[in-house]
């Protein structure tokens, strides 16, 4: 399980507050924060900045590993010219979030693809909109990873997001997100999947308990990567505690480092 920290978005109050006062600090800390709770990768999301965006893509991408120098970025933005900034100033492989079955998307993301060869995150939505049927988006997700297939991108970089819409809305959105998901990994092994996994409890009350259990239901079936809040610590130890129950932690090391650690105690103030 791969856990990108989906903090730092601008639609979040307390970061547009941050970029509105150029607070640089506030936003470093924040990615400090999500990289020493365990995340693999940072979300940088600065979208509602508009005319101010690409500057702050780069300032962000280029202060965050100036600070945190191992950490990898997810370049969040539907505007391809800030993705190509975040791109530019990221060493190492970034992931790019994302592409979409949209026309226009794809004629600005592919030379991304082609020239930073970032892990990508194909987003099952096309010129139609958002699709609420399995089959269609399942449909756009297959067409996307044929499409970066042929533009040699290897399937182990590819991440397809069936888009998750909250329960709130729409009574069975979590479980047509895990059918997409099987279905996808099922046609296309070596093929990642991952999801925005918050916004499944959009809306609704207790919004930690609805992600924390969506999360291992998601594991069980084979979630390779979810966009989410690595201060959630309950979350954090479900997922260390659920890739062991998969027989993805080897000895149960990572578990007991954890134990020994303290990590596992949740009612115990953080170490
Ligand atoms: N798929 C992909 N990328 C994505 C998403 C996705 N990027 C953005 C989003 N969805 C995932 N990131 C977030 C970030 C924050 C929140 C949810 C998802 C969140 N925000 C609070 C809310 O909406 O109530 C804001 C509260 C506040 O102001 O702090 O929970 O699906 N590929």
């Amino acid at each position: 399980m791969i856990i990108v920290g989906e903090r730092i978005n601008s639609t979040r109050t307390s970061i547009q507050e941050a970029l509105q006062a150029g607070d640089e600090e506030a936003l470093v800390r924040e990615a400090r924060d999500q990289w020493a709770a365990g995340a693999d990768y940072l979300d940088v999301n600065t979208a509602t900045m508009l005319d101010t965006e690409v500057e702050w893509m780069t300032r962000l991408v280029t202060g965050i590993q100036a600070r945190l120098p191992e950490a990898l970025l997810a370049i969040d933005s539907p505007n391809a010219a800030a993705l190509e900034a975040g791109l530019r100033a990221h060493r190492g492989r970034a992931m790019l979030n994302s592409i979409t079955g949209e026309r226009e998307r794809i004629e600005a993301v592919l030379p991304l693809v082609r020239e930073f060869q970032p892990r990508v995150i194909a987003l099952t939505m096309d010129d139609e909109g958002l699709q609420r049927e399995a089959d269609k988006r399942f449909a756009i997700g297959a067409r996307l990873i044929e499409l970066l297939a042929r533009e040699g991108v290897p399937p182990d970089n590819v991440f397809v997001d069936p888009l998750i819409f909250p329960v709130s809305a729409e009574g069975d959105a979590g479980r047509i997100a895990l059918d997409i998901m099987d279905k996808l990994k099922a046609a296309y092994p070596g093929v990642h999947t991952i999801c925005g996994l918050s916004n499944v409890s959009h809306g609704l009350p207790v919004r930690r308990q609805i992600n924390q259990v969506y999360m291992l239901m998601a594991m069980s079936r084979g979630l390779d990567a979810a966009i989410v809040d690595p201060l959630d610590q309950r979350m954090m130890v479900n997922v260390l505690t659920a890739r062991m129950l998969l027989g993805q932690d080897p000895g149960c090391k990572a578990y007991l480092t954890a134990y020994r650690q303290g990590r596992l105690n949740l009612d115990a103030p953080p170490p």
